[in-house]
């Protein structure tokens, strides 16, 4: 792809959509992906940050007016830099907080998304970690309201929703002051776990204050922080893609490619449950999965994704290993007529074949009906060839 599409768009009736053109693309990548989200406060430099991830200058748009920029989802699929055939997926999305926009759950219905559907989920704001910057991130408390991981009436305890969230890494921007704790030197890391401390006490300001920190480490374990300077003169800064780099900050790029080097060496592949690596097209299946369940106004489940998706993969797994079966099977009637122990010795290694093609696809058939199905399939493609190869032999015998 040599530029973003969108992913996921809003439609004049606010629901999210997914677009049918991205899907395409999606499809098309049998690869397994490295999804990397970033989400924040609207025109706080996330679209930027990605074009750098993606290599670029310019790509996902940029806004320099006031107004938030980017809407819905915006998807890039590039070459991963630095592990061999794996696709990077970045995902920059809307702004969260701008009050212009009518539904007050669209925030967070676009945070739950990136949070679903990556692998590491960029946190950007702009500052300092402080306070204010944490009680905005009150999507996070609402996370598990907006995601179930199994059926809405299964309770299920908060450290499972651990196992299928991503990675976390905070990117505060224009930040000023010096890495110092308690007159001691600290790192960005140390600077992190220092803003999401809790405090002692059970009073419901407490509570409050504890809330997201809780939240954030009890859902994002794997965290990382890095604190980028300001990127260059304030006259300059609304020009950042295309001001020659000779004008930009050495800090800032330093920050900028230790952050992009992280990502590409630490970021995992998106995995679901039971440790399924997911591809493209797997990628393309939870996002329409996921936004046709919210625009329907349910809560998006993992389990019940993770078993939708069993199913469409598990079909396709039995097409592919059926296809297999059959095109051996029709190079073999060049061959004919033959002895009957012959058709069934190869039937027996195209039925071999069939069966690797489909375990190669196949995902979560635990009760192995859909290999029962290729198997049933195949035996019956064979009947026929078996029909066609007795009565060859008898006129054969005849002659
Ligand atoms: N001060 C400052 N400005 C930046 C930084 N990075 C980008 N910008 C500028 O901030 C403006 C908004 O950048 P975007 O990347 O479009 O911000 P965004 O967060 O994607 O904005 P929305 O899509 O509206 O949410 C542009 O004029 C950028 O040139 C940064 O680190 N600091
Ligand atoms: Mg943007």
């Amino acid at each position: 792809m040599d530029k973003p599409v969108c992913l996921i768009d809003t439609e004049s009736d606010g629901k999210l959509c997914v677009q049918q053109s991205a899907l395409q693309i999606l499809q098309q990548i049998q690869q397994p992906v490295v999804v990397v989200a970033v989400v924040g406060l609207y025109r706080t430099g996330k679209s930027y940050l990605m074009n750098r991830l993606a290599g670029q200058q310019t790509g996902f748009a940029l806004g320099s007016t006031i107004e938030s920029k980017t809407k819905g989802i915006w998807m890039w699929c590039v070459d991963h830099p630095t592990k061999a055939g794996t696709t990077l997926v970045l995902l920059d999305t809307e702004g969260l907080g701008d009050v212009d926009k009518g539904d007050s759950k669209h925030d967070t219905k676009i945070f739950s998304l990136a949070v679903l559907l990556s692998s590491t989920l960029v946190l950007n704001s702009r500052g300092t970690i402080d306070n204010k910057a944490i009680e905005e991130l009150q999507y996070v408390t609402e996370l598990t309201e907006y995601i179930k991981i199994k059926s809405p009436d299964e309770v299920v305890d908060d450290s499972e929703f651990v196992k299928f969230f991503p990675s976390f890494i905070w990117a505060v921007r224009d930040f000023t002051l010096q890495l110092n704790i308690n007159g001691q030197d600290a790192t960005e890391d140390e600077y992190l776990e220092f803003a999401l401390k809790l405090k002692l006490g059970t009073s419901s300001q407490v509570n409050n204050y504890n809330l997201p920190r809780e939240c954030i480490r009890k859902y994002f374990p794997s965290r990382k922080c890095f604190t980028f300077p300001f990127p260059t003169h304030p006259d300059n800064v609304s020009y950042l893609e295309t001001l020659d780099p000779a004008e930009i900050s050495k800090q800032f790029l330093e920050v900028t490619d230790r952050f992009c080097q992280f990502i590409f060496d630490q970021s995992q592949v998106k995995n679901l449950k039971d440790g399924y690596t997911v591809t493209g097209r797997v990628l393309g299946h939870l996002a329409k999965t996921y936004v046709d369940t919210i625009s329907s106004g349910a809560v998006p489940c993992l389990e019940n994704a993770v078993i939708a998706m069993s199913m469409i993969e598990n079909e396709a797994a039995l097409q592919e290993g059926l296809e297999v079966y059959q095109s051996g099977m029709e190079k073999l009637k060049n061959s004919f007529p033959l002895e009957l122990n012959e058709i069934t010795s190869e039937h027996q290694c195209f039925t071999l074949m069939a069966t690797q093609t489909f375990m190669k696809r196949s995902f979560r058939d635990h009760d192995g009906k859909y290999l029962t199905s290729l198997e049933k399939e195949s035996m019956e493609d064979f009947m026929p060839e078996l029909v066609v190869t007795i009565s060859s032999a008898r006129t054969w015998r005849t002659l």
